[in-house]
Formats: structure tokens, C-alpha cells, sequence
């Protein structure tokens, strides 16, 4: 069996990253935890452009665009939706995934969801604890993972 193991070297791969302003406590340190792995991972951080739009709702559709310029290897989603917060919780959550989802198949541009959604604030903040192993960290290394597999398994 062979097995396909890419490496997790970001360098010279070009990172977009669409960040949504609802709840931005929380999506700055997203956006912090992504740059940091990003940068860890060998990305230079002028290979790395953020865009910010206003809520989960949109974040896809940017992350659309950012695909379809053909300027980036991945595109790294962020958001924080909490369900305390509001009553159609559902929609915005479950459109956003779909949406996102949906970006990532239509372009083949990898697009990883870094989109919380959670019950509460408290638990938005401990997954986006930039020193406590955070979901933009994670989010960075499945960008660069993704971006390098599609690379070889297109070859
Ligand atoms: N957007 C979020 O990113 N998180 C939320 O928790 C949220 N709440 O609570 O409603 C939210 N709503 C805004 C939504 O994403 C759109 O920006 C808005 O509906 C305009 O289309």
C-alpha cells in the first residue's frame, strides 16, 4: 500500500483568509491562531491576505471570490456563531458550513471552516484560545495539508 503523507510545508503557498466581523472577540483570535501557524509553517506572511466580511452569513461568498482569483492554494474560513445569541442560530450556523462546503467542491480550491458554533461565549473563547491549541491553528495546518495532497493527487 502506498501511502500519500504530504508535507506540512507552507512555503511559498499563498493563504486566503475571510474573517467574519460578528463577534470579532472571538475571530481575532482566530485569525491571530491562523497567522502563527501559518507563519510556523513556513508561509511568508506577504503570501497571506485577509479578508474581513460582517457575519458568518457572507464569509463564504468571499471565500468564493478569494478561490476563483486562482491567486491562493487555500482559503482559510472564520467566524464564531453562538447559539445564546441569537435565535436563528440554525440558519446562519448551518448555511455557513454549507456554503463553505459548497466553495471548496465548486473551485477545488481547498477551504477549511474555521466557523465556531457554539452554545455559549465561554465556550466560543476556550476553542479560540491562541495558546491552547486553537481551531485557527488547526485550521492553518489543514489549509497547507490540503493544499500540498491536491497537489500531488492532481499530478
Ligand atoms: N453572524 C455571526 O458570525 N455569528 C453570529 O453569532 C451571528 N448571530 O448571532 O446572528 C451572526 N449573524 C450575522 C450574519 O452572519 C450576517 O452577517 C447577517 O445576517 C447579514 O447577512
Amino acid at each position: 500500500m502506498n501511502i500519500i503523507d504530504p508535507p506540512l510545508d507552507g512555503a511559498g503557498l499563498r493563504v486566503g483568509i475571510v474573517a467574519g466581523r460578528f463577534n470579532d472577540f472571538v475571530s481575532n483570535n482566530l485569525v491571530k491562531g491562523t497567522r502563527a501557524r501559518l507563519a510556523t509553517l513556513g508561509v511568508a506572511d506577504d503570501d497571506v491576505d485577509l479578508a474581513w466580511v460582517a457575519g458568518a452569513f457572507e464569509v463564504s461568498l468571499a471565500a468564493r471570490a478569494m478561490a476563483e482569483s486562482g491567486r491562493y492554494d487555500a482559503v482559510v474560513c472564520l467566524g464564531a456563531v453562538i447559539r445564546g445569541e441569537t435565535a436563528h442560530f440554525d440558519y446562519v450556523a448551518g448555511e455557513a458550513a454549507a456554503g463553505i462546503m459548497r466553495t471548496g467542491h465548486d473551485t477545488g480550491v481547498p477551504i477549511v471552516f474555521g466557523v465556531l458554533t457554539t452554545d455559549t461565549v465561554e465556550q466560543a473563547m476556550e476553542r479560540a484560545d491562541v495558546d491552547n491549541g486553537d481551531k485557527g491553528s488547526d485550521c492553518a495546518e489543514a489549509a497547507i495539508e490540503m493544499a500540498r495532497l491536491l497537489a500531488i493527487l492532481r499530478t
